[in-house]
This record gives C-alpha cells, sequence and structure tokens, in this order.
C-alpha cells in the first residue's frame, strides 16, 4: 500500500455472478474498485460468489456474509461494498451479521456524484436522488447515518441534517422538486436563447472515461471560435464530468457550432440519478447530432456501447444522427474491435490524445450537419440592420461586400434561416 493510501477508508468488496450476467464477474469488479476509488476508498479484498438467484434475505448466502464478517474483523475493514443495489431488508440484515457499514451500488455512485456536483443543479439533482434512494431504507440506513463513521455512502449536501423521519424526507423531496422547477425555467430560457441563435449542436455522449471531455479540449485547440482557454475537466477517473458544458467550435468550411459535454454512464446507472438528470441531459435532445465516444482499448467496449444505447433509448434520442467514435486507437488494435456491433453505423477512428484524425471527424461532423446547411450569396438591404447584425453574430463568411444597395454576403446558412433570408437571394 503506498503512504498516501494508508488515510484512505478501507473497503472490502462483494459481487455475485449469476448465470446469465453479461460481464465477467473480475471485469464488473474492476470497474467497482474503480467506483471505489472514485469515491475516495480503497479496496483491501474482494469476495465473489456464483449463484443461481439472489438471496432475498442477505443478498448473498448467510454463510457468505459470516465469512466476510470475518475478513472485516481480521484485515480491520470499516467498510463492505456491493455491486448490485440492496433492499432496504438486505441492508438492515447484512449490517446485522457483519457489523459493519454496508454500502450498495447505488449508493456509492451517487456518494461520488455528490462529491463532485459543482452547480447549484447538480447538488439538487443528486440530493433528490439521494432522497429517493433513502426513502425505502430508512431502516437500514439509522445506524450509520447517526454513527461517527461517515465516509463512503453518507456524504451528501447537507447529510448531517438529514432526518430519517419518512415524512420530513417527503417533504425535502417535494422542496428540492420545488427549487429544479425553478433552475430548469433558467435553463429552458437559455436553451431559447441558444435555439435563437440556432447554430448547430453537437454532444458528446459515452459511457466515463471514454474520453469525451478530452476531445472537447482537444476540438477546442484545434477549431474554437475564439477563447479556447475554458478548459474542461478531464481525468483519469469515474465521473469526471458531472455539469454539462457547451463551447462555440467551427467547421473547416467556417460554420460555427456548438459542442457539449455530458456526464458519463456506467452499467447499473442508478435509476434515481436518470430520473434526476434527465433535466441536464435533456441537453442532448436539443443535439443535431450525437458524437457517441467509445474507449477503444476497454475490452468490454460491447457492453459499453450497448450501455450507452439503452440510456439513450431511455432518454428518447435515438432517432438523432450518430457517429460512432472510436477513441484511444493509440492503445487499441483495430483487428480486436468489434465492428459488426448492431449499434454502430457511421464510425471513425481517433486518439484525441495524440490528435489523430481529429480533422477527419470535424470533416465528418461537417458532412453530417450539412445537409441542412446551404451556401448562398446574399443582399441585404441597409435599411434591415438587424438582419445583418444577426448573421454576423452567428455566421462566418466567405466574403461580406459594401455594395450600393445592401451588404452581400456569402455564407452557409442553415434552412430556417435561408428561409428567412430568401427574399435577400442573389
Ligand atoms: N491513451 C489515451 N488516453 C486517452 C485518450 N483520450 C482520453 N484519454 C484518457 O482517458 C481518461 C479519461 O478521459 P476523460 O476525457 O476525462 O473521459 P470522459 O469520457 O470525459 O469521462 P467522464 O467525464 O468520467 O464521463 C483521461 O486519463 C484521458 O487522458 C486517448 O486518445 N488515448
Ligand atoms: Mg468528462
Amino acid at each position: 500500500m503506498k503512504i498516501e493510501d494508508i488515510r484512505k477508508e478501507k473497503t472490502l468488496i462483494v459481487g455475485v455472478q449469476l448465470k446469465d450476467d453479461v460481464m465477467d464477474i473480475d471485469d464488473s469488479m474492476n470497474e467497482l474498485e474503480q467506483l471505489v476509488s472514485a469515491a475516495g476508498g480503497i479496496v483491501v479484498t474482494r469476495v465473489m460468489q456464483r449463484k443461481d438467484s439472489i438471496d432475498p434475505a442477505y443478498f448473498i448466502g448467510r454463510g457468505k456474509a459470516i465469512e466476510i464478517k470475518n475478513y472485516c474483523d481480521e484485515l480491520n475493514i470499516n467498510t463492505v461494498v456491493f455491486n448490485d443495489e440492496l433492499s432496504g431488508a438486505q441492508l438492515r440484515n447484512l449490517e446485522e451479521i457483519i457489523d459493519k457499514k454496508v454500502v450498495d451500488r447505488t449508493n456509492l455512485i451517487l456518494d461520488i456524484f455528490a462529491n463532485r456536483a459543482n452547480s447549484k443543479e447538480g447538488k439538487l439533482q443528486v440530493k433528490l436522488a439521494q432522497l429517493r434512494y433513502r426513502l425505502p431504507r430508512l431502516v437500514g440506513f439509522r445506524q450509520y447515518l447517526s454513527s461517527e463513521g461517515g465516509g463512503i455512502g453518507t456524504r451528501g449536501p447537507g447529510e448531517q441534517k438529514l432526518e430519517t423521519d419518512r415524512r420530513h424526507l417527503l417533504k425535502e423531496i417535494n422542496n428540492i422538486e420545488r427549487a429544479l422547477g425553478e433552475v430548469e425555467k433558467t435553463r429552458d430560457i437559455k436553451r431559447k436563447k441558444r435555439k435563437n441563435s440556432s447554430l448547430p449542436i453537437v454532444a458528446l455522449v459515452g459511457y466515463t472515461n471514454a474520453g469525451k471531455s478530452t476531445l472537447l479540449n482537444k476540438i477546442m485547440k484545434m477549431y474554437s471560435d475564439g477563447d479556447a482557454s475554458k478548459k474542461v475537466f478531464a481525468n483519469d477517473m469515474l465521473f469526471a464530468t458531472l455539469d454539462t458544458s457547451l463551447r462555440k467550435a467551427k467547421l473547416p468550411n467556417g460554420q460555427l457550432f456548438l459542442l457539449t459535454d455530458t456526464v458519463g454512464f456506467v452499467s447499473k446507472l442508478p435509476i434515481h440519478l436518470i430520473e434526476a438528470f434527465k433535466g441536464s441531459l435533456e441537453e442532448i435532445r436539443y443535439a443535431d447530432l450525437l458524437l457517441h465516444v467509445v474507449d477503444a482499448s476497454n475490452k468490454n467496449l460491447d457492453i459499453q456501447i450497448e450501455t450507452t444505447y439503452n440510456i439513450l433509448k431511455d432518454l428518447q434520442v435515438l432517432n438523432k444522427p450518430i457517429i460512432t467514435v472510436f477513441n484511444k486507437m493509440d492503445k487499441a488494435n483495430i483487428g480486436d474491435l468489434i465492428l459488426d456491433n448492431r449499434y454502430v453505423e457511421k464510425k471513425i477512428f481517433i486518439s484525441s490524445k495524440y490528435s489523430t484524425n481529429i480533422d477527419k471527424l470535424l470533416k465528418m461532423i461537417q458532412d453530417n450537419l450539412s445537409t441542412q446547411y446551404r451556401n448562398v450569396t446574399l443582399i441585404v438591404p441597409y435599411d434591415n440592420q438587424s438582419l445583418v447584425s444577426y448573421l454576423l453574430d452567428n455566421y462566418n463568411f466567405e466574403y461580406i461586400k459594401y455594395k450600393e444597395n445592401g451588404v452581400e454576403l456569402k455564407l452557409n446558412i442553415n434552412i430556417a434561416d435561408y428561409k428567412r433570408c430568401s427574399m435577400y437571394l442573389v
């Protein structure tokens, strides 16, 4: 163990492999270990069990639970993390036998989100998800919320004040829902403004750690329209990005577009979180094109692709054009990739880190957006200054000439604006 690891919360992780599980248990437990580390813990040991079905009372077998208790005592571990969501009864029964803090996968993910949320909206969304998760589990939680332990699974905005009383919880859920409604109104206004500016929106989506934020930063570095210094946070940890961010960039043909980064997905993403984040994930709904970023070096990429698609389906955005962007090709072998995946249609292989094929990707974005754009020459009369300034704000021009009868402009214009300007076409 490294010195900086000594202060980290020591955990034991538990996983069950059922017959029809698609993901190999070792890979699944590796991912859980990364999640624990994202929550600030360290995994001391893992316990796995193959089973035909889940035990309704203990999730694992009762004997296994006793075994876990013994490990914890021997290795001085205070936190046990399960790779699945547990019911209130299971939580309570397990805590009784193991006599340590028991955290399930859902609570672990909620905990990471609670730590990472930055914006007011993000914090509210996570808190709402936490309260909804805790509501049917009040009994299981009372024990360690009131203990001094704290740590993984107990964090969150205002957790000290978190009353375990049901009625109080319901009231709080209500308040947060109302506050979120207010925030959403402001976002709607922002979105309307954005829609009015009618720049096409390209959204980065995909599994956590696929490289979405790295790609956004790279595109901004190479194709930004103006300030390229506003980097988004990218890091080798799960859920580095929680807040949606939006940047303006420029296609090779000069056309401006908006690029948005979104929260990454993970398998078994808690339903409460998807629900709570639907608001900000809605940004994806307004996109004209989705870039599905895939970590090509991950051997479970087909499961990751499937997970992403299931969430996109949930968000009802599968009708949009999608380009599958196989990222991290510097670490992957093209021959190993599953290219006939039924979800993959348009595809490109890139490395965000080493800037490989970013230019080709931009060309591809351009081609996929351009069906909605036309190359035109306009002469706008001088008495329609507002249209001229609107066009100046939102487009790049091949040229601008000031003529006797008005301003002559050559540009790629979107269909909506094309209609608006049709009387000025040359
Ligand atoms: N080798 C290699 N590493 C990459 C590449 N692109 C990104 N990475 C690394 O992958 C890790 C995750 O990158 P992020 O950009 O934070 O991933 P993300 O998809 O935004 O992740 P979340 O925000 O957690 O959803 C970082 O350590 C990056 O440096 C690449 O092309 N090659
Ligand atoms: Mg990110």
